[in-house]
């Protein structure tokens, strides 16, 4: 095999951030920016010869030119072995199984998420180490302190890769597998779920349900398992086929992008159960007949009722949740008498945790839950958890929340982004706020009374490692915090998120509007930010 070492300049703009190096197309497209990167990446793993690496990406633009770049990097670096998703496709929760059933190496994931797609959209990509979880933040970090001193990359010299076709081809020693994206991960589905129960279930139309798949990766893995193998039909799953600009849309499943799926689930003929994914196949939305379950609500509904799904009969170890998650898990970790960790905001703090068996469940107020059964956040294995708690429990939705609320007393909770902030705005006011965290232990605001005012840092509790700058946290006397964060996946200026909380232990005023019961909290949150004053907006570009 020829190798070419091709000379090159570094960039000092590929830092990683909340999961991976996400940028604007454009960006990734110029001369040598992604050989750099994965090269910066390759030089910060030992040990990599005669490994294999898993490569697949989420489908959007540029997917395919990238993947033949990396295949040639990877070729010319020592890898022996190739796994790719058949055209390149892999959802990050598939992606993540593969490495580890095949116990690769490691594997680079090519994904801006619920990033918008297209030519002048996001293009994004992450390496994923052997326990098929997204590189902990040292190696991120030396894959950027790579990147600001590389001067060459490693090239083979060979034909692009024909991804379309199944089987293996060799390019001198290394062998190149293209795998069918769906089949391994369809396969540990049906090991975790009881599929003849949601069969039955939909087979009898005691669940109707509706997926969207938002023209993303989700598509051809809803068809094979919720079509094929669960019978549910060909019109319950829409946007299910994929498309390099996801048609266009913003595959962020919530209720303001995934407006089509609100539509038909808030409307009098709702089916009873619906649901959506992102770009990349990680997250999920969940929603009843006109009924929006909070992520947050979501993870702690799943640890309460874990044992009622096949592979969490025997009981689950612990839980833990990304540090701006309502505190609702908490309270079920409480009662179970259950491990509960609070970790950064990424699905990579998880890993340590779930390797050591602390925890089974975890999850993020950003539409993330996952278990044990992989180390990324997992979309359609959360929409197969809840089809089957339904089916198990013979309950809607709603009702399934509202006893866990009336048992456990509801986290009203809210998360309010503002997209786009000038970055130099955006600094100051997180500056703003680090400046009177000082002073805020003590002070009464209405009827709240600061317990607590800090920057959140996380020691690792496996390997001792300490994350710094989590986000502001301010905690009152009665439970309820603010928190706000500066985004580590937009690509436009920054995004500031301000999360809010409250708890509210009377069933009767469970019912309440989330922005209705945490208004005085909302304005309290601006009244400290000068959020809105500062940048000139009015509202969130999305409120969740
Ligand atoms: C966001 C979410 C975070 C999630 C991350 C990656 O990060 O808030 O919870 O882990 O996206 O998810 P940030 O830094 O923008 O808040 V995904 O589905 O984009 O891979
Ligand atoms: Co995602």
């Amino acid at each position: 095999m020829n190798i070419n070492t091709q000379a090159t300049e570094s960039f000092d703009d590929q830092k990683p951030g909340t999961s991976g190096l996400r940028k604007k197309v454009k960006t990734f497209q110029q001369p040598h920016y992604l050989a750099n990167f994965v090269q910066s990446i390759f030089n910060a793993l030992d040990d990599k010869q005669g490994k294999t690496l898993v490569i697949g990406g989420d489908g959007r633009y540029f997917n395919r030119e990238a993947i033949q770049i990396i295949i040639k990097i990877a070729a010319a670096n020592g890898f022996k072995k190739l796994i790719i998703g058949q055209d390149g496709l892999l959802s990050t929760p598939a992606a993540s199984h593969i490495i580890r059933k095949y116990q690769a190496f490691g594997g680079i994931i090519l994904s801006a998420s619920h990033n918008p797609a297209g030519p002048n959209e996001d293009f994004g990509i992450k390496y994923n180490v052997s326990n098929g979880g997204p590189a902990p933040e040292k190696y991120t970090d030396a894959f950027f302190e790579n990147s600001k001193t590389l001067t060459e990359y490693q090239i083979a010299e060979f034909d692009d890769i024909d991804l379309n076709h199944l089987g293996e081809q060799q390019q001198d020693d290394v062998c190149i597998q293209i795998i069918d994206p769906v089949d391994d991960y369809a396969e540990l589905m049906a090991e975790i779920f009881d599929f003849d129960l949601l069969k039955r279930a939909i087979s009898s139309n005691y669940i109707s349900l509706r997926f969207d798949a938002m023209h993303a990766i989700t598509g051809p893995y809803a068809k094979r398992i919720l079509g094929e193998l669960l019978g549910a039909s060909a019109d319950s799953l829409i946007n299910a086929e994929p498309l390099e600009d996801f048609g266009g849309g913003h595959p962020d499943p919530n209720l303001v992008y995934a407006k089509e799926l609100a539509d038909t689930m808030f409307s009098d003929d709702a089916p009873t159960f619906g649901a959506a994914s992102d770009g990349d196949g990680d997250r999920n939305m969940v929603l009843g007949k006109q009924f929006f379950v909070t992520p947050s609500d979501s993870l702690a509904i799943m640890a309460a009722n874990a044992q009622l799904i096949p592979a969490y009969k025997d009981g689950i170890s612990g839980v833990a949740r990304s540090m701006p998650t309502s505190q609702a898990v908490d309270r079920v970790a409480k009662a179970y008498n259950l491990p509960c960790y609070e970790t950064p905001t990424g699905w990579k703090y998880f890993g340590n945790l779930l390797d050591a068996g602390h925890i089974t469940l975890c999850g993020e107020e950003s539409f993330g839950t996952g278990s044990n059964h992989v180390r990324e956040k997992d979309g359609l294995w959360a929409v197969l958890f809840w089809l089957n708690l339904i089916a198990k429990k013979r309950q809607s939705v709603a009702d399934i929340v509202q006893d866990h609320w009336r048992t456990f007393g509801r986290d009203i909770y809210s998360r309010h982004d503002y997209e786009a902030v000038e970055t130099e705005t955006a600094n100051g006011i997180m500056q703003h706020l680090i400046d009177q965290l000082a002073d805020l232990k003590g002070q009464t605001f209405g009827d709240y009374t600061v317990e607590y005012a800090d920057e959140f840092s996380y020691q690792d509790p496996i390997d001792d490692s300490i994350s710094h700058h989590q986000g502001i946290r301010i905690g009152f006397e009665d439970g309820s915090r603010i928190i706000y964060r500066a985004s580590g996946t937009g690509t436009v200026g920054a995004t500031l998120r301000v999360y809010l909380e409250k708890f509210e232990a009377d069933p009767a005023k469970h019912h309440q509007d989330a922005q209705d019961a945490l208004a005085e909290l909302i304005e309290l949150a601006e009244q400290l930010s000068e959020l809105k004053q500062r940048s000139g907006r009015e509202q969130p570009t999305v409120i969740t």
